[in-house]
C-alpha cells in the first residue's frame, strides 16, 4: 500500500465507531456525522456525543458569562453593531473599582456584572474539569487530563479571584476583554516591580518554551519514523524493532539519551502542569508577599544590589 501521511490518508467511511459500552443508563446521542477537514485534522468522525449533566451545565453556565460579556460589550458602545465590530478587540468589562474592596455587593454597571461574570465562569470551568473526570474514569481511564486541566484553573482562580481576595479587592482581578487583559497583564507588571525578576514567572517562562521544544521535538520524532508505522500504536505493540527503538537510537545517536514511549508523554504532562503551577505560585505572591521583584531580586543577590 502506497505511504500514506496526513494529506494522503484513507478517511474510513462506514457505520459511526461508537466505542465500548460502559454503562446501561448513559445518554449517548446517536447523532455523527463524518467530515474530510475533520479527516485532515483528526479523526474524520464527528460524534457521537455524550452530553451529561456537568457538561450540559457547564455549557450552559458558559452562555451566561459570554453573553453577559456580550451585552455590556453591546451596551457600552451604545448597541451599535458597526461600532461594536470596529472596536471588539478594545472593548472591556471590568472589575470593580477599588472602593468597592472585596464586597460581593456592588451596583451591575459599577462592576456587578463582571462578578456575576466571572461566579458563571468559574462554574463553567469547574464543571467541565469534573466531565473530564467523569469521562474518564467511566472508561476506566487515568484522570490525567482533568489534572492538567486543573493546573490551568489554578492560575485562572489566582488571577480573578483568590489574589484579588488576599488583596481584598475586585480592582486586582483580570478585566473581561482583549486588548484591557493585555494592558491588565503589562500594569500588573510594572506596578510591582518588574515581573522578570519574579522568580517564579522565570519558572513558568521555562516550562512554558521547554513545553514547546518538548512537543516539537515528540512530534518531529514520531513523524520521522512515520514510514516505519511510528504513528500507529497497535503495530507498534505488536511490531517491534523497528519505529520506537529507532526513534530513541536516534536520539541516543544525537545527545546520548533517550526518552521512552511513556517517559516522554510523563515530560510533556509535567512540563505543561508546571506552567501554569508556578505561575499562579508566582502571581499570588505579588502584592501579598512581595512589592516590588526588582528590588526583591537586588536584596536577594538575584539583580545587582542597588
Ligand atoms: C490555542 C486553545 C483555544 C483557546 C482560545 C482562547 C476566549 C476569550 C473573551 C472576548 C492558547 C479563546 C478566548 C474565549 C474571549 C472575550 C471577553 C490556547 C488555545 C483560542 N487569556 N494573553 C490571548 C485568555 C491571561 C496574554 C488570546 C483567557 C492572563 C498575552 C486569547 C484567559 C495573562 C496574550 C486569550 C487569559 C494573559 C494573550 C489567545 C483566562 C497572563 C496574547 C490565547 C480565562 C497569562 C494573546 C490579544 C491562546 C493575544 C492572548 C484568552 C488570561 C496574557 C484572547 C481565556 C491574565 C500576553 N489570551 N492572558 O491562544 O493575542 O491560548 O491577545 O485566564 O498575546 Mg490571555
Ligand atoms: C491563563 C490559564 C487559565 C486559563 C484557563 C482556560 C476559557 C475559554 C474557550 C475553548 C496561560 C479557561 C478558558 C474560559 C474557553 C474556548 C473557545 C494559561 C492560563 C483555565 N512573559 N506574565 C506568564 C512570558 C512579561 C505577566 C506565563 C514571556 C512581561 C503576568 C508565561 C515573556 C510582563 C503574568 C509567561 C513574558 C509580563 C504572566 C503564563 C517575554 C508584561 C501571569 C503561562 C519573553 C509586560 C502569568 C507568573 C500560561 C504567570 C504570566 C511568559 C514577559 C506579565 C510563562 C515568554 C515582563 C501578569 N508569562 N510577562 O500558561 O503565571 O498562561 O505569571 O517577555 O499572570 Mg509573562
Amino acid at each position: 500500500m502506497a505511504y500514506q501521511n496526513i494529506f494522503t490518508q484513507v478517511q474510513l467511511r462506514g457505520p459511526a465507531e461508537e466505542g465500548v459500552h460502559v454503562a446501561d443508563s448513559e445518554p449517548r446521542y446517536k447523532y455523527y456525522t463524518f467530515n474530510y477537514w475533520a479527516g485532515i485534522l483528526g479523526n474524520a468522525q464527528i460524534g457521537p456525543v455524550y452530553l451529561g449533566l456537568s457538561g450540559l451545565l457547564s455549557l450552559v453556565f458558559g452562555g451566561l458569562a459570554i453573553t453577559i460579556i456580550g451585552l455590556n460589550f453591546a451596551a457600552s458602545v451604545d448597541w451599535n453593531p458597526l461600532a461594536f465590530m470596529r472596536e471588539f478587540f478594545w472593548l472591556t468589562l471590568d472589575p470593580p473599582g477599588p472602593e468597592y474592596g472585596f464586597s460581593p455587593f456592588v451596583p451591575l454597571a459599577e462592576g456587578g456584572w463582571y462578578i456575576m461574570t466571572g461566579f458563571f465562569l468559574t462554574a463553567s470551568v469547574l464543571l467541565w474539569f469534573v466531565r473530564s473526570y467523569r469521562r474518564a474514569r467511566e472508561l476506566g481511564m487515568g484522570t490525567h487530563v482533568a489534572w492538567a486541566f486543573a493546573s490551568a484553573i489554578w492560575l485562572f482562580l489566582v488571577l480573578g479571584f483568590i489574589r484579588p481576595l488576599l488583596m481584598g479587592s475586585w480592582a486586582e482581578a483580570v478585566p473581561y476583554g482583549i486588548f484591557s487583559h493585555l494592558e491588565w497583564t503589562n500594569n500588573f507588571s510594572l506596578i510591582y516591580g518588574n515581573l522578570f525578576y519574579n522568580p517564579f514567572h522565570m519558572w513558568s517562562i521555562f516550562f512554558l518554551y521547554g513545553s514547546a521544544l518538548l512537543f516539537a521535538m515528540h512530534g518531529a520524532t514520531i513523524l520521522a519514523v512515520g514510514r516505519l508505522g511510528g504513528d500507529r500504536e497497535i503495530e507498534q505493540i505488536i511490531d517491534r524493532g523497528t519505529a520506537s527503538e529507532r526513534a530513541g537510537l536516534f536520539w541516543r545517536w544525537t545527545m546520548g539519551f533517550n526518552a521512552t514511549m511513556e517517559s516522554i508523554h510523563r515530560w510533556a504532562w509535567w512540563f505543561a502542569v508546571l506552567t501554569t503551577l508556578t505561575g499562579g505560585i508566582g502571581i499570588l505572591l505579588t502584592g501579598t508577599v512581595v512589592n516590588n521583584w526588582f528590588l526583591w531580586a537586588s536584596e536577594n543577590g538575584i539583580a545587582p544590589p542597588l
